[in-house]
């Protein structure tokens, strides 16, 4: 029975791969650890508070806790590190090299998380290839594409089994999500549970590659349980389920939601979208370890408001 720890554990992404990660192993198996007591949902499990630039406590705790695979997720995003890009580089890159120093010296395995956001204006925009021009635009994606060139190198100087992939822009009703640009879609969907007019921060024609929550899960859970000799990606895989613009979105919610109207007033995160893919080629993923989304747009869209209205009712 592996020993895991989670950090970021409170995030969008974290809270479901906590329990995700209990339900497979069991409560005690899996540590929780985030700047702020993680939420344990009355499950008596162990956490540890802190920050995941001080390698004391990583150390301590993985050592306390006997910890065999990290999925380290503590990360600020797009929009907060436009804002703060000093602690932007700071919180994501010298957590992610505490983490592959510790990793290094214990054996342990790691999943760590890039994002589309190292593609960059010279990119191409369509079907972006696995192998392409990486020029990140923004801070996020400059930490995102120096932690996957850290990881490759860990990997191959000292054979530290790392495994990465670019999430798309990723859907949920768990949480609210914690500063990204891809976030406009989720404040829409929740929006339109709530039968109130949206105001987009993003331009009407602006197109993302995206993914429901249980795919992600899934294609992270996929990825740690592959052979490594199956892998021939060791920076970070391409990985994408359906794109859609913000009026495509909102055409699709109206077809649901009688009287839901959206306005565009998009702000500085139209930048930093801009600068994404439309659409991305993930076959090396599908080619590698079977990857392959099971939620369409419709499929995610039913999902997602029958969850985000119960919320509204209770
Ligand atoms: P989030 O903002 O919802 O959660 C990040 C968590 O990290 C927060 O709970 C925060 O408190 C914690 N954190 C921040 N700084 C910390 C520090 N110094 N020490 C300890 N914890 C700290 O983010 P998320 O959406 O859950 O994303 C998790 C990871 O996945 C990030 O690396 C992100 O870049 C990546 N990712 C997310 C998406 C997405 O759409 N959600 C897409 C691509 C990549
Ligand atoms: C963000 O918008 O910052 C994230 C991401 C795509 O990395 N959702």
């Amino acid at each position: 029975m592996p020993r895991i720890l989670v950090t970021g554990a409170n995030g969008q992404i974290g809270s479901e791969l906590v329990a995700a990660l209990r339900a497979r192993h069991g409560h005690r198996a899996v540590v929780a650890l985030d700047l702020e007591a993680p939420r344990q949902n009355g499950v008596d499990a162990p956490s540890v508070v802190g920050d995941v630039r001080d390698r004391a406590l990583l150390e301590d705790t993985m050592a306390t806790h006997d910890i065999d695979v990290v999925y380290h997720l503590a990360s600020l995003l797009s929009a907060t590190g436009e804002q703060h890009p000093n602690r932007a580089w700071d919180v994501n890159m010298t957590g992610l090299k505490h983490v592959l120093d510790l990793a290094k010296e214990r054996g342990l395995r790691v999943f760590w998380p890039s994002s589309i956001a190292v593609f960059g204006p010279s990119t191409p925009r369509t079907d972006t290839p696995q192998r392409t021009v990486l020029d990140p635009a923004t801070m996020y994606g400059v930490t995102k594409r120096s932690g996957e060139l850290l990881c490759q190198y860990y990997h191959r100087r000292y054979g530290v089994d790392v495994r990465s992939l670019r999430y798309p822009g990723l859907i949920s009703y768990q949480t609210v999500p914690g500063g990204g640009t891809t976030d406009y879609a989720i404040d829409m969907y929740r929006a339109a549970a709530r039968s109130e007019p949206y105001v987009c921060f993003l331009s009407a024609g602006t197109r993302l590659p995206m993914m429901y929550m249980p795919d992600a899960l899934r294609a992270t859970l996929d990825l740690m349980d592959a052979p490594a000799a199956a892998l021939s990606v060791r920076d970070s895989y391409n990985l994408t389920a359906f794109s859609f613009s913000a009026e495509e979105l909102a055409a699709h919610l109206q077809e649901r939601v009688d009287g839901f109207s959206v306005t565009y007033r998009p702000d500085e995160r139209q930048h930093i979208a801009d600068n994404w893919p439309a659409t991305i080629d993930d076959s090396a993923a599908r080619a590698d370890w079977g990857w392959a989304p099971r939620y369409d747009l419709a499929a995610m869209t039913d999902d997602m408001l029958a969850h985000l209205r119960d919320r509204v009712e209770a």
